[in-house]
């Protein structure tokens, strides 16, 4: 009562600009060629990802939100009182309301995401609206192999106390491959037991992580190619970032974008495909592409209920619960290090 406007206290980490250059020169002198996933997320993709999430086609963040709706009290039984919630990849802290609105006493929460401008409005409004709950907007890849490596793991875990709760939602650990997937839940397990219970009666923390489950090939297919033509314009965007961001002369109309799910792999493919002999310049070099030749620009791998279970074992986690939705399309688990 009586004090300013409440804001969201700010840590920034992300890479540069820089780190966007050197990895579009990198992945566009590879071949395959390749961008990083995380890059999708400028402004305007970040708003671009927020209208694929309304479209019909895309179940995975409706159908995450009704298991959040449908279990979150269990779930808040389950994670217990006073908890500090560290969101990886928070976006626009939408979702983790469905569980701070049952979590009894949360005592903090980090929202950490790679999207500054967008974050920092989420995390002042949730501050704004959850005056009791001390927030945190760190800027940051929490995917960035830096960050796997612990380098970057936030120190503000560590300011409060409470039961952790890493919520990792959205199936974002679908972004990262197999072996990738493993070390970054495993230095999430290994911070985890070292930030370690403070208190005599502290259970351990853990993770909430969100995972889109293997499905009817056609139901993949269709989330990522929705017929309003939103997906395409969010995979196209990178190359008008690049042009942005880095002097790039792309032209959007010479590129297609196509997704597709590959059984073998367990995963949905989205590239950039050249719709002809082309000659691009971008961060200071030039790039020649031939008819077909494709820009690799996300993988979004897609588990079975065992498969992460076994995922996480190899982690050193424990599969406390799952929940699911009726249909199976996705769950949730509660992982404990
Ligand atoms: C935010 C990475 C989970 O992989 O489904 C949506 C991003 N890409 N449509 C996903 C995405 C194309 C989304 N994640």
């Amino acid at each position: 009562p009586g004090h300013g406007p409440v804001r969201a206290s700010f840590l920034d980490l992300a890479p540069r600009e820089e780190g966007f250059r050197e990895a579009v020169l990198r992945g566009l002198s590879a071949k395959p060629r390749t961008l990083p996933a995380t890059f999708f997320y400028d402004a305007e993709g970040s708003r671009l990802f927020d209208l694929i999430t309304a479209q019909p086609e895309y179940y995975p963040t409706r159908t995450e939100i009704g298991i959040l709706a449908e279990s979150g009290a269990e779930m808040a039984d389950l994670l217990g009182p006073g908890c500090q919630v560290i969101e990886l990849g928070s976006g626009s802290s939408v979702k983790v309301r469905l569980l701070l609105d049952r979590l009894e006493d949360p005592a903090g929460y980090v929202g950490i995401d790679i999207s500054r401008a967008h974050l920092r409005a989420a995390c002042d409004r949730l501050a704004a609206d959850y005056p009791e709950l001390d927030v945190l907007a760190l800027c940051a890849d929490c995917l960035h192999p830096e960050f796997l490596a612990g380098i970057a793991v936030p120190p503000p875990a560590s300011r409060l106390p409470g039961r952790r709760v890493v919520f990792f939602p959205g199936s974002t650990i679908g972004n990262l491959d197999p072996v990738e997937a493993l070390a970054f839940l495993s230095l999430w397990g290994r911070w985890l037991r070292r930030a370690g219970p403070r208190a005599a009666d502290e259970r351990p923390g853990g993770l909430l992580v969100g995972v889109d489950l293997r499905k009817d090939p056609a139901r993949l297919h269709a989330a990522y190619n929705d017929a309003a033509g939103v997906t395409a314009a969010f995979n196209l965007n990178l190359l008008a970032r690049i042009n942005r961001e880095l002097g790039g002369s792309f032209d959007p109309d010479a590129f297609a974008h196509r997704a597709f799910y590959d059984p073998e792999r367990g995963r949905v493919e989205m590239h950039l495909v050249s719709r002809r002999d082309q000659i691009v310049r971008a961060a200071g070099r030039s790039f020649a592409f031939q008819a077909g030749e494709t820009i690799h620009t996300e993988n979004s791998y897609k588990y079975t209920l065992p498969g992460v279970a076994a995922l996480a074992a190899r982690a050193g986690l424990r599969t406390e619960r799952t929940w699911t939705d009726p249909d199976g399309l996705f769950a949730l688990f509660w992982l404990v290090a």
